[in-house]
C-alpha cells in the first residue's frame, strides 16, 4: 500500500492513526506529498487526478482517494475492532460523529485559505461564517464528549480529535478549551494514546 503522505495534512493523519490502532502502519509506504489548492502537484496527479491527499494505491492497482475511502479499506484488512462498524445503528451514531468533525476540519481549512491572505483580500463573510459553525460544531462536540467512550474509540472519535489537535496547530488564539470542558477532558485522554503520539502533526514547512 502507497500513501501519498504529509506531516501537516489532517486528513493523511486520520488515515495514520487508523493504521495505527489497526496495526496496519507498517505495510504502508508513506510518500512525501505536498498538496495545496493553488498548484498541481503531478505525482499526486498521476495516482489521482483530484490531486488532493491523502490518496492510497492498492497492490491490485485500484487508487483510493479521500480519508474515509482509505480508512474504510484498511478496516477490512484486520481482526481487530472495527474503526467503522458495520451496517447497523453503532454505524449511524458513528457517521454522524465523523460527519460533525469531519465537516469542522473542512471549515477550519477553508477559513484558514482567508486566513493566509492579507487582511484587506480576506473575504469577512466567509471567515465570520466559518467561525461561527466551527463555534456550532464544538457546541455540539461537547455535548457528545459527555458519552465518549474508550471501548468505542473509533472514526468520529479519531477524527474529533484531529480537528482539535488542527485547532490548536492552526488557530492558536482560539479558547475552545475555555468553553468546551467536556471536550477539554477528553481531548488530554486523545493525546496521551500511542495512536495520537506517532502520528503527532509536524510543521516542516
Ligand atoms: N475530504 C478529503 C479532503 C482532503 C483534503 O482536503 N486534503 C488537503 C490536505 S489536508 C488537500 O489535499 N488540499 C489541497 C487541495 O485542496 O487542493 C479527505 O477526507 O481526504
Amino acid at each position: 500500500m502507497k500513501l501519498h503522505w504529509s506531516p501537516r495534512s489532517p486528513f493523511v493523519r486520520k488515515v495514520m492513526i487508523v493504521a495505527h490502532e489497526t496495526g496496519l502502519a507498517n505495510h504502508i509506504e508513506r510518500i512525501r506529498s505536498v498538496a495545496v489548492r493553488t498548484r498541481v502537484n503531478p505525482d499526486i496527479i498521476e495516482d489521482s487526478p483530484v490531486g488532493r491527499i491523502p490518496v492510497m494505491a492498492l497492490e491490485d492497482g485500484t487508487v483510493l482517494t479521500g480519508s474515509f475511502a482509505i480508512c474504510d479499506y484498511l478496516d477490512s484488512r484486520h481482526e481487530r475492532r472495527k474503526m467503522i462498524p458495520p451496517p447497523g445503528p453503532a454505524r449511524w451514531r458513528e457517521l454522524e460523529l465523523h460527519g460533525i468533525a469531519d465537516g469542522m476540519l473542512d471549515l477550519l481549512i477553508v477559513w484558514r485559505g482567508e486566513f493566509m491572505k492579507p487582511e484587506e483580500h480576506r473575504n469577512e463573510p466567509l471567515c465570520g461564517s466559518c467561525a461561527a459553525r466551527v463555534r456550532h460544531c464544538l457546541t455540539w462536540l461537547d455535548r457528545r464528549a459527555g458519552g465518549f467512550d474508550s471501548e468505542d474509540y473509533a472514526i468520529g472519535q479519531i477524527t474529533t480529535g484531529i480537528a482539535l489537535d488542527y485547532l490548536d496547530f492552526r488557530f492558536p488564539d482560539i479558547d475552545w478549551r475555555g468553553t468546551n470542558p467536556r471536550l477539554r477532558e477528553w481531548h488530554r485522554a486523545f493525546c496521551e494514546r500511542p495512536s495520537s503520539i506517532a502520528t503527532e502533526i509536524v510543521n516542516d514547512e
